[in-house]
């Protein structure tokens, strides 16, 4: 039976997770990027190699990569957008050298996944990440003060937000800011408010659907260079899955990964099917999706949210929020039988706990939350695959 490759993001030899560990999690797959080498610049085989081997030193494979960052004046056609995208088919060219023929990217404008809270307490004792919209709305309105701003929400949510924003400690105003603002985990760009506010000027003018061409142009430009190496480039959902401070998204539902197919047909044209970013919305089916775009899916990241009906959600255990974890894991395995494929699959924002609690971590990549998350995906996938075969 085609199982999954039971797969990790390894941030480098300074993650606080060391590689020694994630094998005897039971992992046999690496998801890793070079998050020195600055956005736009091509990545060298030298030092993709000298990765690669560090990785198969401790017995592991580097096989996918999370990611080659898409230089913002490429998202916006604008500057030197045309070396950026000669840079990107190089990278491509070079990963594919080595024998890495998986690349996740995303086109979410300035910023990449977003939390307001990377430390909210479960009854539990851990600790989850957390998006609270209140606190969202908070920031922008009277932190950050965007222009135009106030045209986004209801006037219901106006004061849901001055109502929060009063409630705040000045502890509280600079933790936010740092959390909208310095870049979480893998998103390799920070900024201070007054750079935050000219990056989102950058898109005054860019619509959804400017977006969307800009992206399906860069796509035409790069798949033919991918399907040549042999590469899938697996795009990852809008995190949250929905516009927010004015900036157009454009990869958050089953429709928007439609429309990119549909224009950009090449066989390199691929999904990372992440639960977790997709799973935020009650209108996402992800097991559908599973079905739908199996043959392009190439990378999963699983796991769960929970949301409410305030527009707030947090990362939930992972068999306990709002993502069939079964019929997703199900989907899965149909996917991988009927296109003889294992397909690399990681865990994703774990607790902070045990040992974990009150060490360095990077949100989200903590040690035992994803060990944990792990172990469950594989009981279930077990299960389902003895099902499966009639046991
Ligand atoms: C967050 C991650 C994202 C993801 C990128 C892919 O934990 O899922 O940072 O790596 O959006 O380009």
């Amino acid at each position: 039976m085609y199982l999954m490759k039971q797969s990790w993001r390894w941030y480098g030899p300074s993650d606080p997770v060391p590689l020694q560990y994630i094998r005897q999690a039971g992992v046999t797959d690496i998801v890793h990027a070079l998050h020195h080498i600055p956005n736009g610049e091509v990545w060298p085989v030298e030092e993709i190699r000298a990765r690669q081997e560090m990785v198969a030193a401790e017995g592991m494979t580097w096989s996918v990569v999370e990611s080659v960052p898409v230089h913002e004046h490429i998202k916006t056609r604008e500057g030197e957008f045309r070396r950026y995208i000669d840079n990107y088919k190089q990278s491509i060219r070079n990963l594919a050298e080595c024998g890495i023929h998986c690349i996740t990217y995303n086109f979410m404008p300035v910023l990449d996944w977003t939390r307001t809270d990377l430390a909210f307490e479960m009854p539990d004792g851990s600790r989850a990440l957390r998006f609270e919209k209140a606190a969202f709305m908070a920031f922008d309105l009277f932190i950050l003060k965007r222009e135009g701003e106030e045209a986004d929400y209801s006037p219901a949510e106006i004061e849901r937000a001055r109502v929060r924003f009063g409630a705040m400690t000045d502890a509280e105003k600079e933790l936010i800011t740092r959390n909208m603002i310095a870049g979480l985990p893998g998103s390799e760009e920070s900024f201070t408010l007054e750079q935050f506010r000219q990056a989102l000027r950058r898109y005054d003018g860019v619509s959804a659907e400017v977006l969307r061409s800009n992206l399906i142009e860069f796509l035409r430009e790069i798949c033919p260079v991918a399907d040549e190496c042999g590469t899938r480039m697996v795009i990852h959902a809008d995190d949250p899955p929905y516009p927010i401070l004015g900036l157009p998204r454009i990869l958050s539902t089953a429709e928007d990964f439609r429309k990119l197919v549909e224009a950009v047909p090449n066989w390199s044209n691929g999904l990372c099917l992440c639960t977790g970013s997709f799973g935020v919305r009650a209108d996402n089916d992800c097991p559908a999706m599973m079905r739908e775009f199996g043959d392009r899916v190439d990378f999963v990241h699983l796991r769960s949210t929970k949301r409410n009906a305030d527009g707030d959600f947090f990362e939930a255990n992972l068999l306990e929020g709002d993502v069939p974890v079964y019929e997703m894991m199900k989907a899965v395995l149909e996917v991988e039988q009927k296109r003889e494929v294992s397909i690399p699959l990681r865990p994703d924002h774990g607790h902070q706990m045990c040992d974990d609690l009150g060490r360095r971590s990077n949100p989200g990549y903590s040690c035992y939350g994803r060990l944990r998350s792990l172990a469950e995906l594989r009981g279930v996938e077990a299960a389902i695959a003895m099902q499966m075969q009639g046991k």
